[in-house]
């Protein structure tokens, strides 16, 4: 009995929060947006053409008004293609009457939906992704009875539908009408560009808000057609967007309280959960990276909202983030990385090595942790920080930091890429004038790793600001997210490499999400620095 007492109590002491969870999804459930819904329609039925110079080798012509569908037959025409204008995500629907005789037989449909035309005209399979088939966007419905609407149960996220007749059907049928109710819980844009903003950066940031409101449903998703789910590192850049777009705060606060509810006992945060059929977690995956940057999302969202309350509720998971990281942070103030079997994401890009990103990493979360103790007059809490950032800046400097060169370089092979420069620059180890030095060389190295998606570029022109390297952070932009909207982005792609338009963590590009919620950056950027980007 007194064993089975204290094994019950060893428990519930194992779980920290264990008091403090049900208030907070409660509070995360209270703060759940609204979703808008609208109707949307085809607005053309288009050809594919296969062009060398399209993104990914192929692109769309208009071919008809979709009034030729409704009205013809489709035994005739076996295919289509609809475009139905702009990005959506929601549920399809279509209705099919007779034409003559009467239905004598089942009709089978395939239908494939694309947010982009290269993924409506790549073969599937032999499926050669890394993650799982069924993410892709094809089904196959039977219509037994032509007098009903159809709704596909699965939710999609397309501007592009192929529909096939497949095998033989002895009836004339017509697709007479097809919709897409089309959802979101994005309202309203609430801030304005200057009169002076260019042309080119008024489209960037529109493609941005797209993104954004396509990936604000109940909560910051990372992306509609892959994952739907919650990632820290994602809400992050997506809470700095929407700072200067739909200033939804309510959804911000709704997953700072998700990722607390649903912590480790020990209350390390998951980098990533799902809302359906309850809150929960991915278990087993935890980020570290991520994990830290729960706390700069708090304090963000702290600095938008003046929210105090949540603040000092939440604070507690902020110093146990803190803590998690410091385990593997030695005497000698160097992040252990052969101690540390976490998976620290910065960016897709192979090869990518962590060792100095992740201390860099480690001292960001410290400074913010400690401003936000500051904020919430909490610093005695944490006085051991400021001594701690001082000592892992000087352990970091001396082993990665080649101050003949300028440059940082990372790991055992002393390798040279962008984010080992950002993240010390963004952790203030490297000064303004040194971390323009280390970004200027490393962009001029031969080899040097470059970010192969928009998140490890977010923090490239992060670190240029932070340095105030105005004009290379304008010109990078716009090139960078300037050549998405030049080959026909109507929102921002999981992964681009200008150089590479196949790109794909999942060694297969129509796997790649293109609606992805951390290419939405350049509407925080463009706002929060408007004299670099809109003069
Ligand atoms: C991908 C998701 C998400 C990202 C993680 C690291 O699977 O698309 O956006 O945060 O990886």
């Amino acid at each position: 009995m007194l064993a089975a007492m204290l094994f019950a109590t060893q428990l519930c002491a194992a779980d920290i929060f264990a008091d403090k969870r049900a208030a907070w999804m409660r509070k995360a459930e209270e703060a759940k947006p609204q979703l808008i819904f609208r109707t949307m329609k085809p607005v053309a039925l288009v050809r594919a053409v296969a062009d060398s110079l399209a993104y990914q080798g192929w692109r769309y012509e208009p071919e008809a008004e979709p009034a030729e569908l409704y009205k013809a037959t489709f035994n005739q025409r076996q295919t289509v293609t609809l475009d139905f204008g702009q990005h959506m995500v929601g549920y399809f629907g279509f209705h099919i009457s007779e034409r003559g005789r009467c239905q004598d037989a089942p009709v089978r449909l395939k239908f494939t939906f694309g947010e982009v035309p290269a993924e409506l005209n790549t073969p599937f399979d032999p499926w050669k992704g890394t993650l799982n088939r069924a993410w892709m966007q094809d089904e196959v419905v039977t219509v037994t009875r032509v007098d009903q609407p159809i709704i596909i149960p699965r939710r999609l996220a397309f501007r592009y539908v192929k529909i096939e007749l497949m095998g033989r059907c002895n009836f004339g049928f017509a697709i007479d009408s097809l919709w897409c109710r089309a959802q979101t819980s994005a309202g309203k844009v609430e801030e304005t560009l200057l009169p002076t903003c260019p042309d080119i950066v008024r489209r960037i940031n529109a493609v941005g808000v797209e993104t954004l409101r396509e990936c604000m449903q109940t909560v910051y998703e990372d992306g509609p057609k892959r994952d739907h789910r919650l990632w820290i590192g994602d809400m992050y850049l997506e809470a700095l967007a929407n700072r200067h777009s739909f200033r939804c705060h309510q959804m911000t606060k709704r997953c700072l309280y998700l990722f607390a509810g649903l912590s480790t006992p020990d209350g390390v945060t998951i980098s990533n959960c799902f809302e359906e059929p309850e809150p929960h977690a991915q278990d087993v995956s935890i980020c570290l990276p991520y994990s830290l940057l729960w706390n700069s999302s708090l304090l963000e969202y702290l600095k938008d909202t003046d929210d105090r309350e949540t603040a000092q509720d939440l604070w507690p998971v902020a110093v146990r983030q803190v803590e998690a990281a410091l385990k593997y942070v030695g005497d000698d103030g160097l992040f252990d990385r052969g101690r540390c079997n976490l998976w620290l994401f910065f960016d897709w890009r192979n090869g990518l090595d962590d060792y100095a990103l992740i201390q860099g990493a480690t001292v960001f979360a410290l400074r913010q942790t400690y401003e936000l103790a500051q904020m919430l007059g909490r610093e005695s809490e944490v006085a051991t920080y400021p001594s701690l950032i001082r000592k892992m800046t000087k352990a970091i400097r001396g082993r990665c930091y080649n101050a003949k060169r300028g440059v940082v370089e990372s790991g055992k092979n002393r390798q040279v890429s962008v984010l080992a420069q950002t993240w010390l620059i963004k952790s203030g180890i490297l000064s303004k004038k040194e971390g323009a030095r280390a970004l200027r060389t490393a962009l001029a190295t031969d080899g040097c790793v470059m970010p192969g998606t928009p998140y490890g570029t977010h923090y490239l022109i992060d670190a240029m600001l932070l340095c105030d390297m105005k004009q290379e952070a304008h010109d990078y932009l716009i090139d960078y997210w300037g050549g998405m909207v030049r080959k026909g982005a109507d929102t921002y792609w999981e992964a681009y490499d200008p150089k590479d338009d196949c790109i794909s963590p999942y060694r297969f590009h129509p796997l790649n999400s293109s609606c992805h919620a951390w290419g939405c950056t350049p509407v925080y950027f463009i706002h929060q620095y408007p004299d670099v980007f809109q003069k």
